[in-house]
């Protein structure tokens, strides 16, 4: 986390006076204005975005404020076409790490929203509450390896919901940049968790985006990650419409997470390069990769574990982020292993 105080969020460098004079009067059909979709950023100041969408009017009604931050976060001309890959043959990931040394466990997951619904910080109860029910009936379709159930966090016991996050499983309660987003109203109904007996496919229900469809594993097993989520969203996808646009590929409520709204990650040891986390994200900039904590976004690392992850997720393909994982991940293995 930034909290330096020369820290700027994105939020910070375009929300000028300029902009939100020029769209202070713009409510999106629901209500939502501009000033909810910087509230984020002005009551965190560590924030490194700042900005939330309500809903897809959002992102063209406010587009003098998304616009740029798109761009600069995505490094992509929003005037662009973005593009989707879901084949893993056009992989070139195989074993990452095939003595085991360092990669813990690996992870994708992407957002998604569906069509003609508010995201997460506009939405009303009964609307979260429907969506809900659409994507647990389309959960419950599933067969084979991605059968599973779903697991209210109304119905959840507090030692279990504490185990699911402590395993990496299930989002946390309270992220105070959602709180301030409005995200999180009415917690925690119509949010909960569905999975796969073995854990290994996960979905989860209308936290930050109405479902994050989550594949992860032990080890480095990227391809094997990859192609059981590919599958999963190609399932999914015929009982369910998501929300998206051609250029900016899926919508979702943080601009970070458009276009695929794919994270390929891994938990990696590196001790010699990650002797401070500033050494690590100096190294990871140019590769082109995110560093988080162990816990997820604005967490530490415990016993230098690291979560590495692509940082692009828009005018790429799903296969190009993830084969952006696994070159900077070779790389940083290479560099710990000479170190
Ligand atoms: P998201 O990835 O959905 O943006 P977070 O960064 O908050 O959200 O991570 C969610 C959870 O997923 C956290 O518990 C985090 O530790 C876990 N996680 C992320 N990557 C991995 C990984 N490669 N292996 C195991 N758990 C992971
Ligand atoms: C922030 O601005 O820090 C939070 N709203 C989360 C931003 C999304 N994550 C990211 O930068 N990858």
């Amino acid at each position: 986390m930034n909290t330096e105080s020369n820290h700027q969020s994105l939020m910070q460098k375009y929300a000028t006076s300029e902009v939100m004079a020029k769209l202070g009067n713009i409510k999106t059909s629901n209500g939502f204005t501009v000033f909810d979709a910087v509230r984020s950023g002005k009551e965190n100041p560590d924030s490194s975005v700042g900005v939330y969408a309500g809903n897809e009017e959002s992102y063209s009604l406010f587009a003098s404020l998304f616009n740029p931050i798109i761009q600069e976060y995505h490094d992509y001309d929003v005037a662009g076409q973005h593009k989707t890959d879901l084949n893993p043959e056009h992989l070139t990931a195989d074993s990452l790490d095939s003595e085991g040394r360092h990669i813990v466990s690996t992870r994708i997951r992407v957002g998604r929203n569906l069509k003609g619904f508010a995201f997460a910080p506009a939405i009303s109860r009964q609307d979260r509450r429907l969506v809900e029910s659409k994507i647990v009936t389309a959960l419950n379709n599933l067969t084979g390896d991605l059968k599973g159930s779903y697991y209210p966090l109304e119905n959840m016991d507090e030692e279990t919901r504490v185990k699911l996050v402590a395993d990496h499983f299930l989002f946390k309660k309270g992220d105070r940049f959602l709180e301030s987003a409005g995200a999180n109203r009415d917690w925690p109904e119509a949010r909960g968790i569905f999975h796969s007996a073995d854990k290994r496919f996960l979905v989860w229900v209308n936290e930050e985006d109405q479902l994050r469809i989550i594949s992860m594993q032990s080890g480095g097993g990227l391809q094997e990650v990859f192609t059981r989520l590919a599958r999963a969203i190609s399932s999914l996808e015929k009982e369910l419409a998501f929300a998206s646009t051609d250029n900016l590929g899926h919508l979702s409520s943080c601009p970070t997470n458009l276009g695929t709204a794919m994270r390929a990650s891994v938990h990696i040891k590196l001790p010699k390069l990650a002797k401070t986390e500033d050494a690590l994200k100096k190294i990871c900039t140019p590769l082109k990769l995110s560093v988080r904590g162990i816990d997820g976004e604005h967490s530490e690392s415990k016993g230098g574990i690291y979560d590495i992850s692509n940082k692009q997720r828009l005018g790429i393909s799903e296969v190009e982020a993830v084969n952006i994982l696994a070159r900077g991940v070779r790389e940083l293995i290479a560099l710990e292993q000479s170190a």
